[in-house]
């Protein structure tokens, strides 16, 4: 019978790479933004010593070393040398910007790294107590200089294991002898469990921008004495995207934005006690249309409000930004108005209950252009797309034409 195994799996860790997607950052969290890459790779290393993994598999994209500098180089040494000490092994293929087989000949390795070559499979067999228990093919990212059929073990081989970065195709990933495929290079988490074997793309180990929203980390995988596998999905991040929706009516007073806002984060800071929430808010309404609910001096003491109550320490919920949707639907009566604004409105909702009336930039499109041209891509409408430019239209219409006591409107 084999033995049981259980090993890590982390690509993507893209030390050097910042976080993007503010547009201003407070002093006191540049810190932590700037130490996430780096936090969340030292938890890996973390987990690999308090689970007591066999070995780790790093696949692709730890670091650009160029980018990187001294301060990447020496963080990593550090990390090996602690697992060397814990006599964990690890396996790492380059990636698209990282290339370990060009690691700087002056900083020596230690003994418990084995670095596949970029352009073809090599095998490195994995022993406990001088016995092998996996078997590893690595390559790197230099695709051009080999097939996906190149990944295949000898068929006596104890737990075939391939480990590189990449895409790989469905068909190959059934016709070989792999057990365990260890993938980077998608930034977002993918697990393609089939019957023999399983596939994994453990995703990026800390996000790094608006569009990565959600929890971010490494693979544990888990291999029992019978060769079951089960993949553990573990957390490293910590600085979290999230985008929070929130409904309130059009007559809500400011005081009532703020009950339905301050719920909301108090769930936040217990969900995500221990890392930095980036919320991007968006508040939907429902009801007949109130223009001081998109007043500039609501929108600014909101977030004001929201960064001094909830952001002020590096563990905290930053609001990075709050839209207000365009409202449902505005009052029937402006629509019978003998006003400009009330003209204004006829016309939209002419457009807004005749889907037939066409709302196209055709026009505008020269005529020698072609069919499927990029430009006559931007020039059709989707009807979502046409809704909500007609509602939007419909709300500029009332900022600039309506005069309804003393309101006033602005973005
Ligand atoms: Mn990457």
């Amino acid at each position: 019978m084999a033995s049981a195994i259980k090993f890590l799996h982390a690509a993507d860790l893209h030390l050097d790479q910042p976080i993007t997607g503010l547009a201003d950052i407070p002093a006191h969290l540049k810190e932590t933004l700037a130490n996430a890459p780096y936090r969340a790779a030292e938890r890996l290393f973390d987990i690999a010593i308090s689970e007591r993994v066999d070995f780790v598999l790093l696949a692709g994209d730890v670091v650009d070393l160029d980018q990187g500098g001294p301060r990447a180089a020496a963080f990593l040494l550090g990390q090996f040398e602690r697992l060397a000490d814990k006599g964990i092994e690890i396996y790492w293929c380059g990636g698209t910007v990282d290339q370990p087989d060009r690691w700087p000949n002056a900083i020596e390795l230690p003994d418990n790294i084995v670095i596949f070559p970029s352009s073809m499979v090599e095998q490195a067999a994995h022993t406990r107590d001088s016995l092998t228990i996996a078997t590893i093919c690595g390559a790197g990212a230099e695709t051009r200089k080999r097939n996906p059929s190149d990944f295949r073990c000898s068929e006596d081989s104890p737990f075939p294991i391939a480990l590189l970065h990449g895409e790989i195709d469905t068909t190959t990933l059934a016709a070989q002898n792999i057990r365990y495929w260890a993938l980077g290079g998608q930034h977002k988490r993918k697990v393609i469990d089939k019957t023999s074997t399983v596939a994994v793309f453990p995703g990026t180990t800390q996000s790094r921008n608006p569009q990565e929203p959600g929890g971010h980390g490494c693979t544990l995988v888990h291999v029992d004495a019978a060769g079951k596998i089960r993949v553990q999905e573990m957390e490293l991040d910590s600085v979290r995207w999230s985008l929070q929706r929130v409904t309130v009516a059009e007559n809500a007073r400011l005081e009532d934005l703020k009950t339905s806002l301050a719920d909301r984060c108090s769930k936040l800071r217990s969900e995500y006690s221990d890392q930095l929430v980036l919320a991007k808010w968006r508040i939907s309404t429902t009801g007949d249309f109130n223009p001081q609910l998109r007043s500039s001096e609501w929108h600014k003491e909101l977030v004001h409000w929201l960064r001094n109550e909830y952001g002020q320490s590096a563990n905290s919920l930053w609001t990075v930004a709050l839209k207000i949707d365009p409202p449902q639907q505005l009052p029937a009566e402006w629509y019978e108005e003998e006003t400009i604004l009330g003209d204004y409105l006829r016309s939209v909702g002419r457009f807004q209950g005749d889907a037939s009336m066409a709302l196209s930039m055709m026009d505008y499109v020269p005529e020698n252009h072609a069919e499927d041209d990029f430009l006559t891509d931007l020039a059709r409408v989707s009807a979502e797309a046409r809704a909500n430019v007609l509602q939007q239209a419909a709300v500029v219409g009332v900022e600039y034409l309506a005069r309804h006591d003393n309101e006033t409107i602005e973005d």
